[in-house]
């Protein structure tokens, strides 16, 4: 566990808000983590200065339990004193404390469609993206070396790729990552593109304001498209446009590896650019 610098906030805080600003920040995270970034633009989306600290897979659930975070997962936040854990609670409680710039909007109608997003990155992108990318990295640890790009864990980048093996094999387990439910993600991306395609179309996503939508969305659709294999699919599509702007920059690469066959869905999704 290494304590890397602080992150800057974008913009300086008026006097009225930087009173209630919290002051001892500290995120932990795990390197490419997706709910992991998120929580990271959502901090800095409300200006919060925080610090980060970068864990293994696997050995990140005994630090959090010896940091006293009721879950083992990331990411994971101290806050004041207080101990938040999960993408979508960090960002309530971003909210209550720091209201402006929101991260829903006020509008019942529209934050209601806001949080569905928020609620669909969470519970169902977030674990696809997961699944398939524990898949590939099951068949060769090689690319979690890239996703480690700009993080500090503590140990040689070389040394954590060559003993990942059977730390992967864990965490793969522990989402059930099995190779059909990783056929079954993908047949099932076409439809999630879509969806997303349909909330930027409706302004739910993708507006001038980002939302916690925007931040959770964005963070699967960028995981996904360091997979080579399903970058194609995403890229040239308003959904993958989004991830771009929101998340211009994402570590990682994983090249080609899925079999040809579990990708034939995807196919008939590819819009042209
Ligand atoms: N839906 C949760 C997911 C949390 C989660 O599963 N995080 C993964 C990283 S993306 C994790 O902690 N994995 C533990 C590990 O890799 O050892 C959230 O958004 O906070």
């Amino acid at each position: 566990m290494t304590a890397v610098k602080a992150e800057r906030p974008p913009a300086p805080m008026n006097g009225a808000r930087a009173e209630s600003v919290p002051k001892n920040v500290r995120l932990f995270t795990i390197p490419g983590s997706h709910p992991g970034t998120a929580a990271r633009l959502m901090l800095e989306h409300k200006g919060i200065e925080h610090k980060r600290t970068d864990l293994l897979p696997v050995a990140s659930w005994v630090v959090l339990r010896a940091l006293r975070f009721p879950g083992v997962r990331v990411p994971a936040l101290k806050i004041d004193g207080r101990r938040v854990q999960g993408s979508r609670q960090i960002a309530l409680e971003l909210e209550r404390l720091v209201p402006e710039p929101p991260l829903f909007p006020a509008d019942p109608e529209h934050r209601a469609a806001v949080e569905e997003a928020d609620r669909f990155g969470d519970e169902d992108l977030q674990q696809t993206v997961r699944q398939i990318l524990l898949w590939m990295l099951g068949k060769d640890t090689g690319p979690f070396a890239s996703y480690a790009e700009g993080s500090k864990i503590g140990i040689p980048i070389g040394l954590a790729v060559k003993t990942a093996g059977p730390f992967v094999a864990i965490d793969a387990r522990s989402v059930e990552t099995t190779d059909d439910n990783v056929r079954r993600g993908i047949a099932k991306l076409p439809e999630m593109l879509q969806r997303i395609d349909d909330w930027i179309a409706a302004g739910v996503l993708g507006g001038e304001q980002l939302n916690v939508g925007d931040f959770q969305v964005a963070t699967c659709l960028r995981l996904a498209m360091s997979l080579d294999d399903l970058r194609p699919a995403i890229e040239h599509r308003p959904a993958g446009e989004l991830a771009l702007r929101v998340v211009p920059d994402y570590p990682g690469r994983t090249p080609a590896m899925l079999p040809p066959a579990w990708l034939e869905p995807l196919r008939s999704g590819v819009a042209s650019p």
